[in-house]
């Protein structure tokens, strides 16, 4: 077929193909959520709600999907990480981030309502996406650690920050005042000494995040067979393997999750 006169608009797209034998990192993160929090009433500093419809939507993602092979998440933000080998959309960068930041973004609007029940959506949610490229497994591992440990720091601040204001009394301005210069010990101290808070009990989901995996499940359904010298059907119990993208809140930092979990990081991936 002739081409049109037009045709040669397409050379202006510009290549974006990502370097091969790279792990690929698309990190996603909620736009002014500051402000989203706040209008929609999340929990302080942990809103059960939020952080779980986080998760559902990366779930959706990580299913919807192809070639992801684990996922991190904490706060308004969420990581996945696509297979060294993969050749989805010919690893082409915008391919992945739009995909997975549209995914993500309609999933948020579209289960909103399993978690939040009675509190309205009361404006579209955006998030932002961008894709980063990790030559080596240390690196990657180095990434992920990055983000658990963002999530640590985060979350022991926001801790004793919202100990202080809510049970303490303090106006979030002294409460700031209290803990400027403060390191962890000391601020581990304060819940402990003011609040009787031993922060290591605090839920594993706000101190480490969440981890997405796959991981191969057993599942017993129930099957109706029709038997060749019987009129009736039967039903009977089928176990059957399935692959499932499983949460888990561990800690990824240290080598204990990359030795129980071999095939993330398997050199076919
Ligand atoms: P950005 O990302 O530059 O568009 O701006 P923000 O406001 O989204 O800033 P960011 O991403 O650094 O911080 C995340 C905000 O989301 C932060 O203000 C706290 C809020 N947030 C996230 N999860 C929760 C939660 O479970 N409860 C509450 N109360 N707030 C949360
Ligand atoms: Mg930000
Ligand atoms: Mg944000
Ligand atoms: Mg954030
Ligand atoms: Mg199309």
């Amino acid at each position: 077929m002739a081409k049109s006169k037009f045709e040669y608009v397409r050379d202006f797209e510009a290549d974006d193909t990502v370097l091969p034998n790279c792990w690929i990192v698309v990190r996603l993160d909620g736009r002014n959520f500051h402000r989203f929090s706040e209008q929609h009433e999340f929990k302080k500093p942990n809103d059960d709600r939020a952080l779980q419809l986080m998760t559902k939507c990366a779930q959706t993602v990580m299913q919807e999907l192809e070639d992801i092979a684990i996922a991190y998440g904490q706060s308004d933000e969420y990581s996945f990480v696509f297979k060294k080998k993969s050749r989805w959309f010919k690893r082409r960068a915008s391919k992945f981030m739009t995909h997975v930041v549209s995914q993500f973004s309609s999933s948020y609007v579209f289960y909103w309502k399993d978690y939040f029940k009675d509190q309205q959506l009361l404006y579209p949610p955006g998030f932002d996406g961008r894709i980063v490229l990790y030559p080596s497994n240390q690196n990657l591992k180095d990434y992920l650690s990055w983000r658990q440990a963002d999530c640590h720091i985060n979350n022991l601040y926001n801790t004793v920050f919202w100990m202080l204001v809510q049970r303490g009394g303090l106006t979030p301005v002294q409460a700031q005042e209290r803990l400027r210069g403060t390191l962890a010990g000391d601020k581990n101290e304060i819940l402990f000494s003011e609040f009787n808070i031993n922060y290591n009990n605090e839920p594993l989901m706000y101190r480490k995040g969440t981890v997405l995996i796959w991981q191969k499940v057993n599942e017993v359904i129930t099957k109706k067979i029709k038997l060749p010298k019987e009129d009736e059907e039967k039903e009977v119990e089928v176990t059957r393997t399935k692959t499932k993208v499983v949460p888990l809140h561990c800690d990824i930092i240290g080598d204990q999750f990359w030795e129980e979990y071999p095939e993330i990081l398997a050199e076919d991936s």
